[in-house]
């Protein structure tokens, strides 16, 4: 069976791994940022030096194809991103895109003919610091020019900005939702994130579904006055109330449904300084459940209850929804696909639901989508703590491998093929 050279893939993912490492060994590469273009950088020279093509799009998706391959047959799509959140880990995002490219790297150099076109896609703004799976969405429906203009990251800084100063964008970013017929199948491999294939002791998770997700932008608007004369009955403190709608958050969301989970994980307070009575609260909200629903129930009651609060403290809430992401299942023809390279790797495998979101949630409405997962040592992810063992990295991109081939439709091995 095909392989995946293991030792370059560890070493690509060391040298990824080393971009926006701090001392205490988390990752900080958020998109759009200067190690997310060092990331970018990275990965568009190991393209070059593997004579991969590589075309951008507004958002700056990237697309990376074997030159002469493309043609007008729908291709068999792999990839994931490569910007972290803050202070995050080595593996997630940066498995996938790495593996997809070693996918393109191996096909290319054993010279393997496929009936389809495969190619690597690396996803802008995974994370979300812009928007929820920023560039995936962007295939999948696009953004308006008034849309783009509103979307701001956690500090403040507007996309669209971000955008005009980014090299690898090409085109205009509310151009980029793709056709109907623009791919044939997507797949993509990710660490689980979660505990269950290191508990179970099984090699693989073949994706059978991914969560929905709910967002919203809030700012509890007070009135900012002097810490030492303002009598507390006079005032209007943003972060007093902030601080009582974050605490009733876990009541709210295990009311509403028991698998759901809700998060407030950023805060900005204005003008933030020791002496002065908090004027205004920005607020992130990000909840889950594997049913739409319940996204919706949830999000209605957060914000019924965040204009509760408000008024309770005399302030005023503004409330932004980000766009809801809904729950996918993953193709069976892709799942089938991962169970059957699995089976001929002869590793374990298991059906498993993703409690994360991921790009594929978005490309599973262009084209028949799957994921595998492979374990999450102590199911810790989102912190420097994320660790896959060197051994699940390689069963990972060799299903990968040849679950691309299978649904690319590998041709029978020729005279050139090694
Ligand atoms: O937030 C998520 O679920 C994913 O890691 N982007
Ligand atoms: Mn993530
Ligand atoms: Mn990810």
């Amino acid at each position: 069976m095909t392989r995946v050279d293991a030792a370059r893939l560890q070493r690509d993912l060391e040298t990824l791994g080393a971009i926006g490492r701090h001392p205490g060994g988390g990752i900080t590469r958020t998109a759009f940022s200067a190690e997310d273009a060092e990331a970018r950088q990275w990965y568009q020279r190991e393209c070059e030096k593997a004579g991969l093509d590589l075309e951008l799009d507004g958002l700056g998706n990237m697309f990376v194809s074997i030159p002469g391959a493309s043609g007008e047959v729908a291709g068999v799509w792999s990839g994931s991103h490569l910007d972290t959140v803050p202070n995050g880990g080595a593996y997630d995002g940066a498995l996938g895109a790495v593996a997809a490219l070693e996918c393109l790297r191996r096909i290319r150099e054993l010279g393997i003919s496929t009936e389809r076109p495969v190619r690597a896609v690396v996803f802008s703004d995974e994370e979300g610091n812009y928007g929820s799976l920023l560039g995936s969405l962007g295939l999948r429906a696009g953004y308006t020019a008034q849309q783009l203009g509103q979307l701001t990251g956690r500090d403040g800084d507007r996309l669209v900005d971000a955008l005009a100063a980014w090299p690898w964008a090409s085109g205009s970013p509310a151009e980029t939702r793709l056709g109907e017929s623009a791919l044939a199948a997507f797949v993509e491999l990710h660490i689980e994130q979660g505990p269950k294939l290191e508990a179970s002791a099984t090699d693989i998770g073949v994706v059978s579904s991914i969560v929905c997700l709910g967002g919203a932008r809030l700012s509890f608007v007070g009135q900012a006055d002097h810490a030492g004369t303002t009598p507390m009955l006079s005032r209007s403190d943003a972060l007093v109330a902030a601080s009582d709608f974050i605490a009733r958050i876990p009541e709210l969301a295990m009311a509403v449904s028991p698998n759901c989970v809700a998060t407030c994980g950023f805060t900005h307070v204005h003008p933030g300084a020791a002496n002065v009575v908090p004027g205004e609260v920005e607020c992130s909200l990000d909840f889950r459940d594997p049913d739409l629903a319940v996204i919706e129930k949830l999000g209605r009651d957060l914000e019924a209850m965040a204009r509760m609060t408000a008024e309770r403290h005399g302030v005023t809430l503004l409330w932004a929804p980000s766009v809801t992401v809904p729950p996918v299942p993953m193709h069976g023809l892709v799942q089938r696909a991962v169970a059957d390279a699995a089976d001929e790797l002869g590793l374990s495998r298991t059906s498993i639901a993703s409690g994360a979101g991921h790009d594929s949630q978005n490309m599973a409405h262009l084209a028949p989508t799957g994921m595998i997962f492979v374990p999450s040592v102590g199911g810790r992810s989102h912190s420097p703590a994320e660790f896959t063992a060197w051994s699940d990295v390689t069963n990972g991109a060799n299903v990968l491998l040849a679950t691309v081939l299978r649904l690319a439709g590998r041709q029978p091995v020729s005279g050139r093929e090694r």
